[in-house]
């Protein structure tokens, strides 16, 4: 059977589309530095990630009590509040309110030179939802954030 190439050509799309749908990303990948920023302003992931994994490294080299960093994610709209709670926590909770449901996820606080990473379920996001991922280090959350944008 022979098939016009138009056919062939819409089959070899749908193929693509397919694929893509496939493989959603589940991994938000930030670098920290010395000079209070992350190297990625927006990061997309999908709801329908079973499991989503934050990975950060700070290629900086000052420590982590004067340019500590994490990645927080929340709510758009709850960052300055969890902002505050983090500054009450203090460092040696490594300025992550403890049991803040308004948090949907936090990796440890580290300094120059390491890298950690943290995972939470897709399912505690919502697609088109408006999220942040910040830094909850005291004064670092003003700059060091982007959006965390979210598709199904
Ligand atoms: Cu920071």
């Amino acid at each position: 059977m022979k098939l016009p190439r138009t056919a062939l050509l819409s089959l070899a799309l749908f193929a693509a589309a397919g694929a893509a749908q496939a493989a959603p990303n589940c991994t938000i990948k930030l670098k920290g530095d010395d000079r209070m920023q992350y190297d990625l302003k927006t990061a997309t992931v999908s709801a329908s990630c079973k499991t989503i994994t934050i990975q950060l490294a700070h290629a900086g080299k000052l420590a982590a009590n004067v340019m500590g960093h994490n990645v927080v994610v929340s709510a758009t709209p709850d960052v300055a509040a969890i902002s505050a709670a983090a500054i009450k926590a203090g460092a040696a909770a490594g300025y992550v309110p403890k049991g803040d449901a308004r948090i949907i996820a936090a990796t440890p606080m580290i300094g120059g030179g390491a890298s950690t990473k943290a995972t939470f379920a897709g399912s505690k996001l919502k697609a088109g939802g408006a999220y942040t991922f910040f830094c909850s280090f005291p004064g670092h959350s003003g700059i060091m954030k982007g959006t965390l944008v979210v598709t199904k």
